[in-house]
């Protein structure tokens, strides 16, 4: 809770600093680049992106890739950028592989927001804005020390190595697990963002460890796949699992005790800042480098009360 306030205080403080502005000064041609499609995550940082764009006045398209992997974005941001739009919003799938196309991207005079993911060199930007996911990663730790108080082995259910957002998330979690020495830390699996995979690791890990008291899930696909594992195995509740986001898969896994902690992020506002930057930078304004937005954790607890209005669309 108490990250939450901090959190919701950075918002007001980057909201009140980026959008100042209320109509662009022209109808700016945005484009938005997901970092994957079908993903509640991106779905909602969408609409948040929209009806930014709506309220100023200016044009934005959509597109991504059918799966999170650089080889497949790279294309579309080419493409996207070959066009010559005013800004490009992209939430790029490898801090490496994606450099090169946003550097040119840049190069060609379209201003770069980073929503979400980052890549090695963020001064190719205009603005970046994500959540503070090493703190969203630390958080998830503290569920799990609330969940299980006894201590024990933990494991992260990680996508793919490369990725800013759930690296950060990783490190956030295992540097807490290392100072609680009731904790043991056994690892990262990645899963790859697909479901079944990670459901197959979870469940060949608590053969190898089956004193596992703890998982931390890093993302929608490998929160999903992790609450099937451990159904499968038959030891739903009986290890605690914590995820990020919070979509309605998500949600339903919280509500039939499959996952105990869901860590939502605020994909909306992220896309809705992301809209006021480029505008912003457009415009000649002023334009906040880094805006961090903020987390609610979601328990039994609170998902039918404040909580719900965490949950994002699909
Ligand atoms: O967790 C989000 C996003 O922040 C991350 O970069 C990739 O995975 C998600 O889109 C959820 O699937």
């Amino acid at each position: 809770p108490d990250e939450d306030k901090s959190a919701a205080s950075d918002n007001a403080s980057a909201a009140s600093s980026q959008a100042a502005v209320d109509k662009a000064s022209k109808n700016y041609d945005l484009q938005f680049v997901q970092g994957v499609q079908g993903d509640e995550f991106y779905i909602t940082m969408q609409c948040g992106i929209e009806e930014e764009a709506r309220k100023l006045g200016v044009t934005v398209h959509t597109q991504g890739p059918t799966k999170f992997d650089p080889t497949l974005q790279k294309p579309i941001v080419d493409s996207v950028v070959s066009a010559k739009p005013d800004a490009l919003l992209v939430a790029p799938t490898d801090v490496k592989a994606m450099q090169g196309p946003l550097n040119q991207a840049k190069a060609a005079g379209v201003k770069v927001v980073l929503v979400d993911t980052t890549v090695d060199d963020p001064s190719v930007a205009v603005s970046a804005i994500a959540s503070d996911n090493l703190g969203g990663g630390k958080a998830a730790f503290e569920a799990i020390q609330k969940l299980a108080p006894q201590g024990g082995k933990v494991l992260a259910m990680g996508v793919t190595p490369g990725i800013s957002t759930t690296d950060l998330r990783a490190k956030g979690f295992e540097d807490a697990v290392k100072a609680d020495s009731k904790f043991k830390y056994v690892g990262i699996q990645y899963s790859n963002n697909d479901p079944a995979t990670a459901s197959q690791l979870i469940s060949a890990a608590l053969q190898k460890d089956p004193d596992i008291v703890g998982v931390f899930a890093l993302n929608l696909f490998s929160a999903e796949g992790t609450a099937t594992g451990i159904k499968q195995s038959g030891k739903s509740g009986k290890i605690q699992v914590v995820g990020f986001d919070a979509g309605p898969n998500q949600v339903a896994a919280l509500r039939a005790g499959t996952v105990q902690a869901l860590i939502a992020q605020q994909p909306a506002e992220i896309g809705k800042f992301g809209v006021d930057a480029a505008v912003a930078s457009l415009d000649g304004g002023q334009v906040t480098a880094k805006v961090q937005t903020g987390f609610t954790i979601l328990t039994k607890d609170n998902i039918d009360g404040d909580g719900a209005k965490a949950i994002y669309k699909s």
